[in-house]
């Protein structure tokens, strides 16, 4: 085992037996001498972990550090795939430029890059993501789905989903859906997804899924005169701080038991659901395409994400890119 693994192994010892885990149990789940558990102790402490040590009963875990690293990410997390490898930056460009860069060469599926920080956060289409440093979750994950280019769109399903189940496990706060990508809370922006595509004309080679979650933000940290769409975050919203660390671990729990279901059902039942979650559903529409803008009700998604909309003399149009707005 790797010295990474056996800290998350201890860790989840820690959180699994609840009060105090003896020294020689420790050691003999983990096959170490009782002066290399202790080792491993003290480095855990120095990364914040306080731990009480007491004779003849052995170590409790105190408390955990609520700082975004990959040990307080993924102990005791079980990822089948996503957050198996987790890389945290104090600050960079964009997590999916990283995520794209490290999936290019050669990173295992289920990489993922979180940053505290962006200082060129990606929207769609060249627009800007808002990152201010500290207060919210920058989050992009490597997948290598063995599916052709067109079905990589269902991927979005996938993490809008997560990101509004995870805000519902941890506040107390009832997010909406609004196509393609965007997650409302009383109809402001308060997440967006970018997903990015390396493939060729059959197969995908990798896609890079980036979550960005406004968390605890004030909308004085934004530059209003970038927003398109009023904005809000988890505290504005809530009125209460949201556990960044708890959250983020949700989020990847829910990702990988989403992408599981993805993998070995195909997109239908997350789709359903996107659907149900959907502020759009039955609604009346103004889609713009760029080129032209109609109106309609919305009356679904299709398989491959694009929004179906009826036109009032009943045509259905397939919208697959543009802006959509309520009416
Ligand atoms: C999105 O684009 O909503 C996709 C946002 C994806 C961000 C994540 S963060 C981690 C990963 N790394 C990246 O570099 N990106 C991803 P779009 O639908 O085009 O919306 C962009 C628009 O949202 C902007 O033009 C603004 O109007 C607005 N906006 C910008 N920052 C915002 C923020 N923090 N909160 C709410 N709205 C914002």
């Amino acid at each position: 085992m790797k010295e990474a693994g056996i800290d998350a192994k201890i860790l989840e010892l820690f959180r699994s037996g609840g009060g105090f885990v003896s020294g020689e149990s420790l050691s003999r789940l983990l096959g170490l001498s009782r002066t290399a558990v202790w080792k491993h102790v003290k480095g855990l402490r120095a990364e914040g972990y306080l731990i009480e040590a007491v004779p003849a009963k052995g170590y409790r875990l105190v408390s955990s550090p609520n700082l975004l690293t990959p040990l307080s990410l993924t102990a005791g997390l079980d990822a089948r795939r996503i957050g198996a490898t987790v890389v945290c930056l104090k600050q960079t460009e964009s997590t999916n430029t990283v995520a794209f860069k490290l999936a290019q060469e050669g990173a295992a599926e289920g990489t993922v890059v979180i940053a505290d920080q962006q200082t060129a956060g990606k929207g769609r289409l060249g627009r800007v993501w808002l990152s201010p440093a500290g207060v919210n979750l920058y989050l992009s994950v490597v997948l290598r789905p063995a599916i052709s280019p067109v079905a990589a769109c269902q991927l979005t399903f996938l993490s809008v989903v997560a990101v509004a189940r995870a805000i519902e496990s941890c506040t107390a706060l009832a997010p909406q859906i609004k196509w393609p990508n965007d997650i409302l809370i009383g109809g402001k922006k308060v997440a967006g997804l970018l997903n990015e595509m390396n493939a060729e004309t059959e197969k995908v080679n990798f896609v890079v899924l980036g979550i960005g979650v406004n968390l605890n933000m004030r909308l004085a940290q934004l530059d209003e005169s970038v927003l398109r769409h009023p904005a809000t975050s988890l505290l504005e919203a809530g009125g209460e701080e949201v556990d960044r660390l708890d959250f983020t671990r949700t989020l990847l729990k829910e990702l990988d038991g989403l992408y599981h279901r993805f993998l070995t059902e195909g997109e239908g039942a997350i789709r359903a659901e996107w659907l149900e979650r959907s502020a759009m559903r039955g609604r009346r529409v103004k889609v713009n395409c760029g080129e032209r803008e109609f109106t309609g009700r919305v009356t679904g998604v299709d398989t491959f994400g694009a929004l179906l909309v009826e036109l009032t003399d009943g045509t259905l149009e397939t919208v697959l890119s543009g802006d959509v707005a309520l009416i």
